[in-house]
């Protein structure tokens, strides 16, 4: 097979510089290591050449290991070790020319080197526990003997990028260079070999670390901090033994062994192929098979939001963040001073905590303007109407729109679910509509599901998937069907944590059982803090007969009843067990006839999460989703899903799509028709194939 990417060899002078090539950002993929191992044994058989520069072609130096190599079959070309120890034993002084982003294995790279010559704007970080793995290329090492442990206990257990000029004051880059970095970087290489061509291996600086031996504190400190801000993650304690080792190993040899042993550990943890399958997964979902990445958008420089309530003042917040104008539609005067109102609460509440400046608040602020008439919307480049979730009421809505929208202005709904094909049919302009699902509170919220109608162009819905980045969202495209993909799902779980409870668990065991897992919060916990009585008054106004209310309500309606509504009504927010509640269940239970039995926590969780699952493959089955991995976006970024689970597609295959499948069949069997199999979850199962064979 073809080595992926290639290194170029030049020579300026006495100086050989290679330039890695491996579009667009240069990971060290097998062509790179191999190309870079040559080069360098190259460079050092050439007695004309005296000292070697690395760089980047592209807008990257290196942006780390080959992810995709990880967990897949065995990888060719020379490995990174066998680079980085050439590299290391060079005769010849290297100089990294950090021309764009260093991360990962590419800083690593660079620290392998003599000195570090970088761009004012080059990038640079390990970001490696971002996806459960640890800078496993020495980077544990070589860090903390240029920057002391503390520094770069931080560095590494963050993850977070900082710009050269910050890493030059770290310690990390020796000089920033304006202009051309290469020629820079060639500059200082000659500069060297002037000086008498002085090497210096970070492998043999002992000052930093000397220092920290015996400092117990710091990597204690580091423990703790990382209990509660990385809660449940592997890789931050791996990352804490490395730097531990390279303080008090011994030698860095030593280290070096300690570091290897950790990252296999983590290579071969399901958190790491969570973590990466969610960073290629985050990138896939912008892609639309039949919208080209080339088709044309439109440009959005003014938004109209109808309706300042909890939805449509968070979405008119997601604009004025990003400086972009926004017109607020309100029924009335006392309306708009509300909900503009709570906005600058909102924004207060920022300031207070230190997450913007009072002058950006005013910036923001200004860019919000309050109208009581259709006709001041008419020139925004898109609408979205965030009014009662009601169809006949957002029906009206776009009669209005379409009476004062200029031509090619995108016309949004924020529904949950409804159907976005009839807002349509009351336009003459369905090609221009779309649904835009902004989730709860949407100042906040990561997800946007991009919701594309029968006739929704393909340039709206490129200009809404472009509209989502615009507003720092993750934005994934949905078809048009009830619930779309997220709440669509979202009806199986809640139903089934309804039904458990009445056969014999309590609301503290199912929510216990699911936060264990990892999710943000419990159902009955999210019901508390909606409130209890959306659902009530809605089945109240409707006229249901109590014994048209589903067996899952009955609880929360009793409850509603007795006027407690849940924590917004002045609920406890500790979620103590509460003996009244649970005898309302029991004789909930009997009144139903159901026998209550002893639920145990696996079966709460597998009652829980497959209706999620099986739901999920009926929206690949439907078309309505265009890939598992979208789902798993879709829950993560919209409903609290463990993040280290990759979403729940993913831990389902996991656990084995076959066993899933055997419960589901099981419960299927014991439950009633809700558990009837999907077609797609059975057809997978029989011919032995994962979600990505679809
Ligand atoms: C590591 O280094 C381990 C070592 O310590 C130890 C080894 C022994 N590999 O994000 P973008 C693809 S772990 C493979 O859209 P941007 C990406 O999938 C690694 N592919 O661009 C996308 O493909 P496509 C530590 C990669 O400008 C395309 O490149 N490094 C990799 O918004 C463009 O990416 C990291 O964790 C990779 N490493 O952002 C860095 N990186 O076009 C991870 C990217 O087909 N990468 N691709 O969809 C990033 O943070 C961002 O991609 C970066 C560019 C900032 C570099």
């Amino acid at each position: 097979m073809a080595l992926k990417g290639t290194v170029h060899y030049e020579t300026r002078g006495q100086v050989a510089v290679l330039t890695v090539d491996n579009p667009p950002v240069n990971p060290l993929s097998s062509g790179v290591r191999q190309g870079l191992f040559d080069g360098v044994a190259k460079a050092l058989s050439d007695d004309a050449i005296k000292a070697i520069v690395v760089t980047g072609a592209n807008r990257a130096f290196i942006a780390g290991a080959d992810i995709s190599e990880f967990g897949a079959a065995g990888s060719e070309g020379a490995s990174l070790h066998e680079v980085l120890t050439r590299m290391e034993n060079s005769t010849k002084p290297i100089v990294a020319a950090l021309n764009g982003t260093a991360f990962g294995g590419g800083l690593e790279v660079a620290l392998c080197c003599d000195y570090r010559v970088a761009a004012p704007t080059a990038p640079v970080g390990l970001p490696e526990v971002k996806l459960g793995l640890l800078p496993g290329a020495g980077g544990t090492q070589r860090l903390p003997r240029l920057v002391g442990a503390q520094r770069a206990l931080d560095f590494i257990l963050s993850g977070d990028p900082v710009l050269a000029p910050e890493a030059r004051e770290l310690g990390i880059v020796d000089e920033v260079a304006e202009g051309n970095v290469v020629e820079a970087a060639v500059a200082f290489a000659k500069d060297v070999v002037a000086k008498g061509a002085k090497l210096r291996k970070i492998r043999n600086e002992t000052t930093k670390i000397d220092a920290d031996r015996g400092n117990v504190e710091l990597f204690a400190e580091a423990r703790k901090r990382t209990a509660s801000t990385m809660r449940g993650r592997f890789a931050p304690e791996m990352i804490i033994r490395c730097v531990e080792a390279a303080v008090n190993a011994g030698d860095f040899d030593a280290g070096l062994q300690v570091e290897r042993e950790c990252f296999a550990k983590c290579l071969a943890h399901p958190q790491r192929a969570a973590l990466i399958h969610m960073f290629f997964a985050e990138r896939e979902c912008a892609k639309i098979p039949d919208v080209p990445k080339d088709t044309a958008t439109k440009s959005i420089k003014s938004a109209a939001v109808v309706g300042c309530g909890t939805m449509g003042g968070g979405i008119a917040m997601c604009f004025a963040n990003v400086g972009i104008p926004v017109t607020i539609l309100e029924m009335d005067g006392k309306a708009l001073d509300r909900g503009l109102g709570v906005i600058r609460k909102n924004y207060d509440r920022m300031v207070n905590r230190g997450r913007i400046t009072p002058a950006e608040l005013d910036q923001r602020m200004s860019l919000l303007t309050g109208t009581l008439d259709y006709a001041a919307l008419g020139q925004a480049d898109v609408v979205i109407e965030a009014v009662y979730e009601n169809i006949d009421v957002k029906v009206d809505v776009f009669k209005k729109l379409e009476g004062v929208m200029k031509p090619g202005a995108v016309i949004a709904s924020n529904t949950s679910g409804l159907d976005v094909d009839r807002m349509a049919a009351a336009t003459s302009r369905p090609q221009d509509v779309i649904g835009l699902h902004f989730f709860s509170p949407a100042n906040v919220m990561r997800l946007l599901e991009v919701v594309r109608g029968k006739e929704t162009s393909k340039e709206t819905i490129a200009t809404a998937m472009q509209l989502g980045r615009t507003l720092k969202k993750i934005a994934v495209l949905s078809g048009n069907a009830p619930g779309f993909i997220g709440n669509r799902m979202l009806a199986g779980y809640t139903r089934q944590a309804g039904e458990v409870i009445l056969q014999g668990a309590t609301p503290y065991q199912v929510d216990g059982v699911l936060t264990k897992f990892g999710m943000a919060m419990g159902p009955f916990q999210m019901n508390d803090l909606v409130g209890l009585d959306l659902g009530w008054r809605a089945r109240k106004l409707s006229g249901m007969k109590p014994e048209d209310v589903p067996i899952t309500a009955r609880v929360a309606d009793k409850l509603c009843e007795l006027e407690r509504f849940g924590q917004k009504n002045g609920g406890s927010r500790a979620g103590t067990p509460d003996p009244e509640v649970v005898e309302l269940i029991e004789q909930t239970s009997a009144e139903l006839g159901i026998k209550r039995r002893k639920i145990d926590d696996d079966e709460v969780l597998k009652r829980c999460l497959y209706p999620l699952v099986n739901e999920g493959c009926r929206i690949l089955e439907d078309g309505i989703a265009l890939r598992a991995s979208d789902i798993d976006i879709v829950y993560l970024n919209g409903y609290g899903f463990p993040e280290v689970t990759g979403g729940p597609m993913f831990w389902a295959e996991q656990q084995g799509l076959a066993n899933v499948l055997a419960d589901i069949e099981k419960f299927h069997a014991e439950y009633g028709d809700a558990w009837r199999p999907s077609e797609l979850l059975k057809r997978l199962v029989a011919e032995g194939k994962g979600f990505s064979s679809i």
